[in-house]
Parts: C-alpha cells; structure tokens; sequence
C-alpha cells in the first residue's frame, strides 16, 4: 500500500492520492445510493449502502486510499446525543448543557453498523488501496455539541471555553476516551490507518489551542499507538496558523493534513525535520479545472518531490467539481 509505505517515511513517486469527501454529492451514483437510504445519516449507518459509497470513487478514479463513509457527528449520536441533517443546511444536534445521560453504552447499535462497514470495506477493497478510520478530533467534535450546528464560529463554544472552562474540559476528556475506543474498535475491524479531523482548530487562541487541541489529540495518539504498535495516524489542525509545528511536535501525529491557506514551504520549515504532509490543493481548482488547476497541480508535486507526501485538497470535495476534472487531476499526477 503506497498510503502507508509513506506514512512510514518512504518517498513513493508520484505520490499517493486521495480526496477529502471523494465519495459524495459530485458523484450521481452518490446520489443514487444516498436516495435509495433515505436521508444521510441512514447512509451512514448502513453498511451495506455505506460500503457502496466509499467504493464508488476508488472504482471511478483509482485513489490510493479509500475512507470510511461516515461522518465526525456519528460519534456524538453513539454517545446519546440527537442528530439530524437540515436539507441544504447541515447538522443539528440539541446544544449540549450537562454530561448526564451521555455514554458509550447509549447506543451500542451505532456503533456496531460502522465497525460493520469497516469490516465490509476491508474485505471489498483491492489490497493496494489502503482503508481510513477516523473521528472528529475532540475540539472540533465539542464546538458541534455545544453550539448544535456549524456554519459560523461556534461562538457558544468559544464563550464556554472562558466562562465555564470545567465544563468544556470535562466534555473533551470525555470525548478523548470515546475517541480512543471508537477509533480502537476501527482498527481492530480493519481500518490500515487513522484520521483525526480537527477542522475548527483554528478558531481558538493559543493557550486554548494548547489545551483543547494538542493535549487531547496528544492523548489520542499516545494510547492508540501504546495499544497497536504500527498504527499510523494522520492529523489535520485546520487553519492552525503558527501553532502547526507545536501541534506535530507535541502530538506524535504521523503526519499532517494542510488547509489551503498554508504555503507547504513555510510548513516544512515550521514542523519537525522529516514531517510528512498531506493536501494542500485548493478546493476550487478541482471545480475549475483547466490550466490553474494543472498550473498549481504541477507546482505543488514541484514542492514536494523526493518527500514522502500524500497528494490530497486542503478541504473536502465540493457538490459542484465536474467528475472530468477528478480524472484529470489523477492523470497529471500519474504520468510524474
Ligand atoms: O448531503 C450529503 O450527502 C451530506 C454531505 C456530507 C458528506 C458526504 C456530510 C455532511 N458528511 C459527509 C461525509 C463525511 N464527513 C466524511 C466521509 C468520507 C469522505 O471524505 O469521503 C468525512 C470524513 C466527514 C468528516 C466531517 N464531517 C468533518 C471534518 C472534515 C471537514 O470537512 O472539515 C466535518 C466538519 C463534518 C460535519 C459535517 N458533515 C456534513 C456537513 C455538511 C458538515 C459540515 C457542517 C459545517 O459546515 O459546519
């Protein structure tokens, strides 16, 4: 698997890729499976459907890795916690205000039908594509909780993080251990390797940063990698700004997924010597396509050539990417 050869140092040519939200509305068989669920969260956890997706641009595109088709807020709703998907708006969950009445024993069937999928995916896949775990990381996975909804700046989490800081942190070690085992138990259905995604680490200051990011995710890495010894784990502080070094060297993540504002130069220069990255292609150019899409494709393999890299986007897929400009892409960086 050329996923994992680099997550273990080596520098593969050309570099391994794969697409953050590959399986998803871009895709008309995605949409064809996602109706015949019903609605999104029935998709999710539906091994059957939900291994139909995660296939579907591996069999289209041929990346090198294949996730998990889930979603970060599932693990809130195995913990108790309702969730649903607003059409066109996202999720709403009811704002958390106490910690009673949340376990990992609420709602064991959740559970059970992802491992499922994952079980599925590692018998469906062929044994060049690597299969990835993942969960929210704790931070980002809180500011859904607490505020009920994305699409602005959780500003109920923010305030909480300074009014009622033993509220939040008793939230984030809760989480940290529901992390823990949620992602143990994909590895041990079969996940190859594992996804933590911080997407709203940026909103915080430093000293929070420090606190609700680094030290969980810190945690996280620690006990699974003290229970699976080769288990390789990538993280992705989104928007983490200067704090991207602090967060590779004081989490032990393998590697680290880059959002588009990053320029990966100054990145290697911020990280600890030999840090493996992954993205940090522009979102949009996908949707553009065309020479800016080839122009940057080239220049960002330019910046990364003879480094153990995994070609991805700085954030997820849009709706609206033209499927052709997937298959372009993967033919630019092919004939490297
Ligand atoms: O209508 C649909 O079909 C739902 C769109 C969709 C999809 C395809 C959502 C709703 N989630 C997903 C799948 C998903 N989400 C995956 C599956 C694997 C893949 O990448 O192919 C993964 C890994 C996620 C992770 C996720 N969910 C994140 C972290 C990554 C990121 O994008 O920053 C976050 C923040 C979520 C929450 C979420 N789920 C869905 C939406 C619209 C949102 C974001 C809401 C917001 O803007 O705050």
């Amino acid at each position: 698997m050329k996923l994992l050869q680099v997550l273990n140092g080596k520098a593969v040519w050309p570099p391994p890729v794969w697409l953050m939200r590959q399986a998803g509305r871009y895709l008309p068989e995605y949409k064809a499976t996602r109706a015949k669920a019903g609605d999104f969260i029935s998709l999710c956890l539906n091994p059957v459907l939900a291994t139909e997706v995660t296939l579907q641009p591996i069999r289209k595109f041929g990346f090198d890795a294949a996730i998990l088709f889930s979603d970060i807020l599932i693990l809130p709703m195995a913990l108790g916690q309702e969730l649903r998907f607003a059409e066109g708006e996202g999720p709403r969950l009811p704002p958390l205000s106490s910690l009673s009445g949340l376990s990992l024993e609420k709602a064991p069937g959740i559970y059970a039908a992802v491992m499922q999928t994952v079980a599925n995916l590692r018998a469906a896949l062929p044994p060049e594509t690597a299969l990835i775990g993942f969960a929210g990381g704790p931070a980002t996975v809180a500011c859904y909780m607490l505020d009920g909804q994305g699409g602005g700046d959780f500003p109920r989490t923010r305030r909480l993080a300074y009014e009622n800081p033993g509220f939040v942190t008793d939230l984030l070690d809760m989480l940290t251990e529901a992390t823990i085992a949620y992602l143990q138990a994909q590895v041990d259905a079969g996940a190859d390797c594992l996804m933590l995604f911080e997407s709203w680490a940026g909103i915080f200051p430093a000293a929070q940063f420090r606190n609700l990011v680094i030290a969980p995710n810190r945690r996280i890495v620690a006990a699974l990698k003290a229970r699976n010894q080769d288990i390789k784990i990538i993280g992705f502080p989104r928007l983490a700004g200067l704090m991207l070094g602090e967060y590779v060297r004081e989490t032990g993540i393998d590697a680290v997924g880059l959002d588009t504002v990053t320029d990966i130069t100054q990145a290697i220069q911020a990280c600890p010597p030999n840090t493996i990255f992954q993205g940090n292609l522009d979102p949009l150019l996908l949707r553009l396509g065309g020479p800016a899409m080839e122009h940057a494709v080239r220049r960002l393999l330019a910046s990364v050539q003879g480094r153990p890299h995994i070609f991805n986007l700085g954030h997820g897929i849009t709706p609206d990417v033209p499927e052709q400009n997937v298959a372009r892409l993967m033919e630019i960086i092919r004939e490297n």
